[in-house]
Formats: structure tokens, sequence, C-alpha cells
């Protein structure tokens, strides 16, 4: 069993895809066992995307995460960081596979309607950024 971090960007809760982009989750083996829905301050997305400072599209990103409602979730099953990234689809929606979260919902490579960990190192840090132990039940 893992766990892993997931965010719903401000691009699908502002399109009422809260429901449908965890159901996604649900129907591939993920539970959720952590969830809240928070509006991230700019320093709150500069700190959490700190690895990409130096990248040309770091404004833009933190622009975008602060733009609307997120809502930040753990993840937890058999391999779910791995299966976490499958279900979300290649960061580019024009790259991404039939049926993942991005084929089907994301609206550009910066509006991609979903965050998640790339690592279990970084799951772990990630979802410290946003929860306590205690609000996280599985
Ligand atoms: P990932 O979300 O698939 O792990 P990363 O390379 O870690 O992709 O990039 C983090 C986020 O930065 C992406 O999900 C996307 O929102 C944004 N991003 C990545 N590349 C670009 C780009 O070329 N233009 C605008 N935004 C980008
Ligand atoms: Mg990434």
């Amino acid at each position: 069993m893992q766990r892993t971090f997931s965010i719903i960007k401000p691009d699908a809760t502002r399109r009422n895809l809260t429901g449908a982009i965890t159901q996604k989750f649900e129907d591939n083996g993920l539970r959720v066992v952590a969830s809240k829905r928070i509006q991230m301050t700019t320093a709150q997305a500069e700190g959490f995307y700190e690895v990409h400072k130096d990248r040309p599209f770091f404004g833009e990103l933190v622009e975008m995460m602060v733009s609307g409602p997120v809502v930040v979730q753990v993840l937890e099953g058999e391999d779910a960081v791995a299966k976490n990234r499958e279900i979300m689809g290649a960061t580019n929606p024009a790259d991404a596979a039939p049926g993942t979260i991005r084929a089907d919902f994301a609206e550009s490579i910066g509006a991609n309607s979903v965050h998640g960990s790339d690592s279990l190192e970084n799951a772990g840090i990630e979802m410290a950024y946003f929860f306590n132990e205690d609000e996280i039940v599985g």
C-alpha cells in the first residue's frame, strides 16, 4: 500500500469536475483518505512548486494555481504513486492516453486539471505541506 498526493486544479473546480475526477481515482482502485477544498495563497503555491522556480512557466503556473479553489487530496492504494500518474495521463493533454483525466478534462498544458506526486518521497513531502497527520484517515 502507498499514499500519494493529488490536487484538483482551479480549471477543474471552476468547471465543477471535482466529482468526475474523484470518480476516476475510485474506479481505478485508489481511495480518498484525505480531502479539502482550499484557496491557495501565492506564497503557498510558490513554496509548493519551488522545484520549478527557474522554469519559464513558473509565473504562469503560480498564477493558475491561485486563480480559484483547489481540492487537495491524499490517495491510497496499491502502487498509488505510479497508478495515479497513469490515471492522470501525460502533462500535455495532447499527449495523454484516452480515458485519462487529462485526456478527458484538461484544457491545455498549463490548465491540465490535476497535480500528482512523481515519487514516493515527494508524495510524503507534498501531503505534509497541506495536511496534518490526524487529517489523513485510511
Ligand atoms: P506534471 O504535473 O505532469 O508532473 P511538471 O513537468 O511537473 O508536470 O509541471 C508542473 C505543472 O506545470 C504542469 O502540471 C503544468 O500545470 C505546468 N506546466 C508544465 N509545463 C508547462 C508549459 O510548458 N507551459 C505552461 N505550464 C506548464
Ligand atoms: Mg510534476
